[in-house]
């Protein structure tokens, strides 16, 4: 390394050199860093720093985080740790703290005996958090002294100083993001929190503070928003916390052992809903793909229960064999292991390679399960009986001849009569599905659409609360049935567990065979049209709901939509406004412009629903694409989604408002 010292200004050392240039990378291609310049990429930023506190958590060090949006919309995260060190970097003659700081993944370099959060879109390192910041101000409390450093863009502009003495210890980060890189730099405090209630999940005992002090936040009742996060029961509470709003059949197991250095915890209950969810953590991480941790949960748990059902003479003869799908139906669980070197996978990079785990976490759970299992047999009985019973759904399910066969969709044989489908020979993803309530509406928006790209499937009564209804049940229904081969993907994950020599059956979630098949998709854009009221709003979360559960990759890739119908038209002579939700404020202006509501000639129409408009009137608001607005779904957060979904479908369901679209930041408006 360079001997040369920066004494000048100008006099700008080799080191400096690297640093610039590291930095500059950075902010020319940022989005390589942080996967996008949008609001997500934006958050990922906080992640990034409050990681760096997690870490040191991890290492035993800290017991305390506290997360704050400042008033002029900063976000500084204050642990109370050992603190950065502050000491003479030897190689790079700069204070630790500003080498962690500046140069690009410089953070891990100081102790590597840690659990390091990285992989994915973590682990950038929070220089690049520097970089991405107009300003960042690195406070570090240590050996009595409270020591501040400063930098614009990643950039030094004051260097490290003791600015008073200090009674506490640890590191506090506050940056402010640049929005010369950044499309949106407004935080958003639920999105936060979200993040940082997991990690309280994961980090037992450990506390976390979250507190918003922007005006624009202040509550109705004077106070901001302000939360403090600490579970000292970690996944047990966690899987409570996703279960909040289900009938619990137990209260959750807890598996917890290190193995070689690998840290292991896994917490499961089941629930009154058919459905399986398993949340997978890798040193916080959540590893959405799965892996290697997942495999050996799933396997261990299948054989446990079937070894428990065997030796506990709960199963008459040994033909009967409780397959994987079935001892997950209404699991909700919860895995999180710390592993040194975690190798990511998968297209997000978020599923777990290393093999050596699969088979430590198997035995692991395999023999706690059968232990607990044999001290609890009031509760495994329930347990087996619920298993039982998905067993024999699932080979009801395969019997009934309702079945949707792959071959109708696939081969374009029998599309459902109500179907009006565009016409052949336009590229599947340049064309759109409109799902539409209402038989009238339908009928205009079969008439207003552009018969080459546009089809439209009407819907009809009710719609299925998939939420309430186990697959064979849904799979009877009628319009279910319509939009499944209307989509022609078929249903499920991606990735099928595959259970062979099953009954010769594959899982309870494939409908036709092979699960959901993403190339069979056969419109680009699946838009669900209903009426801009309370009813409208309770279709679109049924659909949503069906989108979520049944078809998740559609939502992940931005398949689906939801159409703006305007509320309002506002008429003077020949021309016509149209004003669309979320734009309420154009009716005043508009109005006004056209000379007061009670003008001469002005006429205000507020529309009750979509049947109201004729089929030139649709087409030029709701279909057009040139016109229309729509806005895309998109659901980041699993957990909170899941949570929304139960407690919307839940057993009593009054009529809500539009909760999920209105609460939680899931639609992002777009004009498509
Ligand atoms: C490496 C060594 C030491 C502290 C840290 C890293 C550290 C980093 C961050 C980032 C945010 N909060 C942090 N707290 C601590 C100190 C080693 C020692 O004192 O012996």
């Amino acid at each position: 390394m360079s001997e040369i010292e920066n004494t000048g200004k100008d006099a700008y050392s080799a080191d400096t050199i690297t640093v610039l240039k590291g930095l500059e990378a950075v902010r020319m291609r940022p989005a390589m860093y942080i996967g996008d310049i949008g609001s997500r990429g934006l958050h990922h930023l906080v992640n990034e720093v409050v990681d760096n506190s997690i870490d040191e958590a991890l290492a035993g060090h800290c017991t305390k985080v506290e997360v704050e949006i400042t008033q002029d919309g900063a976000v500084s995260v204050l642990d109370n740790g050992r603190g950065i060190p502050v000491d003479l970097h030897k190689e790079e003659n700069k204070p630790g703290v500003e080498v962690a700081m500046t140069i690009l993944h410089a953070g891990g370099k100081f102790d590597k005996e840690n659990y390091k959060v990285s992989g994915g879109l973590h682990g950038v390192g929070v220089s690049c958090v520097n970089a991405l910041s107009r300003l960042m101000i690195t406070e570090v409390y240590r050996e009595g002294k409270h020591y501040k450093i400063e930098f614009e863009k990643g950039i030094t502009v004051k260097p490290l100083e003791v600015v008073e003495g200090s009674e506490i210890r640890g590191t506090k980060q506050t940056f402010y993001p640049d929005p010369k890189i950044f499309e949106t730099t407004v935080f958003n405090y639920e999105t936060i929190a979200h993040r940082l209630r997991v990690l309280a999940f994961l980090n037992k005992g450990l506390k976390i503070t979250l507190k918003d002090n922007r005006e624009i936040s202040r509550k109705e009742d004077g106070t901001l928003p302000f939360f403090e996060f600490q579970y000292h029961g970690g996944l047990k509470e966690f899987v409570k916390y996703i279960d909040e709003n289900k009938k619990s059949v137990c209260e959750p197991i807890l598996i917890e052992k290190t193995v070689d250095d690998y840290p292991m915890e896994i917490a499961l209950s089941w629930n009154d809903t058919y459905r399986e969810n398993i949340e997978s953590y890798v040193n916080n991480i959540h590893t959405i793909e799965g892996g290697t941790h997942e495999e050996g949960f799933k396997s261990a748990l299948t054989r446990a229960i079937n070894k428990y059902a065997i030796d506990s003479k709960i199963f008459k003869n040994d033909k009967m064999k409780l397959a994987g799908s079935d001892v997950r139906e209404g699991l909700t669980a919860v895995i999180s292991i710390k592993v040194m070197e975690p190798q990511f996978e998968g297209q997000t990079k978020t599923k777990l390679g290393n093999g050596e785990i699969t088979g430590m976490v198997q035995s692991l759970v395999y023999e706690k399960l059968l232990e607990w299992m044999n001290e609890n047999p009031r509760i495994s009985r329930m347990i087996l009986d619920k298993c039982t019973e998905a067993l024999r759904a699932r080979e009801a399910a395969h019997k009934a001849k309702d079945l949707i066969r792959r071959k109708s969709a696939f081969e374009g044989g029998s599309m459902p009569a109500k179907l009006y489908d565009c016409s052949k020979g336009s590229d599947p993803m340049d064309c759109e599905l409109f799902i539409v309530e209402g038989d009238s509406a339908g009928g205009s928006a079969v008439d207003g659409r552009d018969i080459k790209t546009q089809a439209v499937l009407p819907l009809r009564g009710k719609i299925l609360n998939v939420e309430k209804a186990r697959l064979d049940k849904m799979l009877a229904n009628e319009e279910i049935k319509n939009l499944i081969n209307a989509i022609g993907t078929g249903i499920g994950d991606s990735e099928i567990d595959f259970v062979p020599g099953q009954n010769g059956d594959s899982s309870a979630f494939s409908s036709n065979g092979d699960g959901f098949v993403l190339e069979r998709l056969r419109y680009g854009k699946i838009i669900v049209m209903t009426d801009a009221d309370i009813d409208g709003a309770h279709i679109n979360t049924l659909m949503l709901t069906f989108f979520y559960r049944y078809m998740p990759e559609l939502i992940k890739r931005g398949h689906i939509y939801l159409a703006m119908p305007p509320l309002y038209r506002v008429t003077k002579g020949k021309i016509s406004h149209y004003i669309y939700p979320g734009n309420e404020d154009e009716k005043a202006r508009i109005l006004e412009e056209l000379g007061g509501e009670d003008a001469k000639g002005i006429q205000v129409q507020r529309y009750k629903g979509l049947g109201e408009m004729n089929p030139e009137q649709l087409k030029e608001t709701t279909l057009d694409p040139e016109k229309r607005l729509i806005k895309r779904i998109n659901i980041d957060d699993a957990v909170e989604a899941d949570r929304i979904f139960t407690m919307l479908m839940g057993d009593d369901v009054p009529p809500r408002k539009d909760f999920i679209i209105e609460k939680c930041h899931f639609a992002q408006n777009i004009d498509a």
